[in-house]
Order: structure tokens, then sequence, then C-alpha cells
């Protein structure tokens, strides 16, 4: 019988070390990051009114021994934010607010157009197209995952 558990902590330092660059030395991570949880191409749509809120995208895995959720979200310039499901009512796609997000170990879960999303309200000034929002994901347990999002404009691709 082999033994995973020593191959599997192995691949997460390495996937760590991917992200800061250096191979040999795995230093604390930063505030705000969970190690393990990986957010790739985050993009914040605005929406085609002004003032109307913007929505937040991405792609999130979470390489741990076991999973996470996620319970909530904000965004660095925005009043509020929430995390938004699709969800049929009434006959029509309308959304709500979504509990706890589970992520799986090693389950890439999508944040996507007509899916889960993150909404965010009242953006502040400056929050254009072509800039970036930091963008923070509460996860269960009480730690935070910082990462940016590119902003991009109502018309742009989501
Ligand atoms: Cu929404």
């Amino acid at each position: 019988m082999k033994r995973f558990t020593t191959g599997f902590a192995m691949v997460a330092s390495l996937a760590l070390a991917a992200c800061g660059g250096e191979a040999e030395t795995v230093e604390a991570p930063p505030e705000g990051v969970v190690p393990g949880l990986e957010v790739t191409d985050a993009r914040l749509v605005l929406a085609p009114v002004a003032g109307n809120p913007a929505a937040v995208y991405f792609d999130v895995v979470y390489n741990g021994e076991r999973g996470v959720s996620i319970s909530g979200a904000s965004v660095e310039g925005a009043s509020s934010a929430a995390v938004h499901a699709m969800m049929e009512y009434n006959f029509e796609m309308t959304m709500a607010e979504a509990g706890p997000i589970a992520l799986p170990a090693g389950e890439e879960k999508s944040f996507e157009p007509g899916g889960l999303h993150i909404m965010a309200f009242e953006l502040g000034e400056g929050m254009e197209a072509g800039g970036t929002a930091e963008v923070t994901l509460n996860i269960s347990g009480g730690a935070r995952h910082k990462f940016d999002a590119e902003i991009r404009a109502a018309g742009e691709e989501r």
C-alpha cells in the first residue's frame, strides 16, 4: 500500500513555491492569503448603467487535505458585496444570496455568468475598466483570501 499523504503535502507546497517565484524558500504566507487556495481569471464586470452593482467572476480551487467553504466576500471600494447564485424562481432566472459555497479539496469551482458570482454594490470613484479591484473571500473558520480582479466594461468579454 502506498501512502498518499506525503505526496499531497508536497504538491501543495510546490504550488505555493510557484506563486512566490523562489523554489527553495517557502515563506510564511502574507496576511490575507489562504495557503493552497488558488484564484485564477478574476474579473469584475461593470454594470451597463453606472451606479448599478458589478459582478465578480473567477475560478477557484483549494489544494488542501480537506475542503473549505466561502462564506462571504468583500470588494475594496464597494460599500458592500455578497455571494450570489442564479436560481429559478417563478419560472424566471433570478439571483439570490447564496449560503456558504463548499470547495471540496482539489475540485475547481467557477464563478461565472449565469451561475455563482460576487455582487459588488456602490463602487467607489475611480473603479474603471482597465483597472484592478481587490476582492476578499471570507473562508469558513475566519480566514480571508485576497486577490486582484481585472475591471472590465459591461460590453467586454465576461
Ligand atoms: Cu448578483
